[in-house]
């Protein structure tokens, strides 16, 4: 793991935030968590499993999670009211072991919180307020690159704000278009693929778009010098930019 920021890398495990010391004890003791192997994140699962699951019995309904994953790491985000930070980081770890990111790159964030808080994106993705972004360099049509980024753990770009717009325009190429997560399923109805509602005044179309009804994806090109969005055809092939949230550790 690449640290950014010139820090002692020592640093990064000892001194984790404070936890429900009951159940953190043993992992602590064994050797922290980036030292823990397969077999012991199984058996510790199915432990916390059996025990939470006699927990929330007590308790009522299971809270809601927020991500499909992995059995294991979705058992774990589901008593993320019971052990968040922990079944986090659990979920985290598994999410980079289950999709070979060759490493993260981190760099300290100022919490207001006493605790220290790295916020970490895969190598080669560039990270932009609580975000991470991935350029593609192939073309492919707006379905294959929303599988492409899926396959990643991520989705096509949403765009909220003009300062995203900004961000993102300022590392794409100019001779090139991309995809981006935005698409009408019909009737000029736009959906980001996130759900994130789409707010008319926070849009970057080019003058003039989107323009044809038969243009249901979104892509983002420079036109007459300036960068906006353009209704194209879902099936020609963009580069694209993939987008997940920041790692948080
Ligand atoms: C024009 C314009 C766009 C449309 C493309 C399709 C070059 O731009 O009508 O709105 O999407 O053609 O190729
Ligand atoms: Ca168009």
């Amino acid at each position: 793991m690449n640290l950014k920021n010139n820090f002692d890398s020592s640093d990064i495990n000892v001194d984790s935030p404070p936890a429900p010391q009951n159940k953190i004890t043993s992992l602590k003791g064994s050797h922290r968590f980036a030292k823990i192997n397969l077999t012991s994140f199984i058996i510790f699962f199915l432990l916390l499993k059996i025990l939470l699951s006699i927990v929330l019995l007590i308790l009522g309904p299971q809270p809601p999670h927020s991500m499909v994953m992995g059995n294991l790491s979705q058992a774990a985000s589901n008593y993320s009211v019971l052990f968040k930070k922990y079944s986090q980081l659990l979920e985290e770890k598994a999410i980079i072991k289950e999709l070979n990111f060759t490493g993260l790159e981190c760099t300290k964030r100022h919490s207001l919180l006493k605790d220290k808080v790295w916020s970490c994106c895969p190598k080669d993705w560039k990270p932009f307020s609580s975000h991470c972004y991935f350029i593609s360099t192939d073309s492919a049509s707006w379905n294959e690159s929303e599988e492409k980024c899926s396959s990643m753990g991520a989705h096509l770009m949403v765009i909220r704000s003009q300062e995203e717009q900004d961000f993102i325009t300022k590392i794409l190429r100019r001779d090139a278009s991309y995809f981006i997560g935005l698409s009408d399923p019909g009737h000029r109805q736009w959906r980001w693929v996130d759900q994130t509602p789409y707010n008319k005044s926070a849009t970057f179309w080019h003058p003039g778009e989107p323009n044809k009804d038969h243009e249901q994806c979104a892509a983002i090109y420079v036109w007459h010098n300036n960068w906006g969005w353009n209704d194209i055809s879902c099936s020609t092939k963009q580069k694209s930019v993939c987008q997940m949230m920041k790692i948080y550790l």
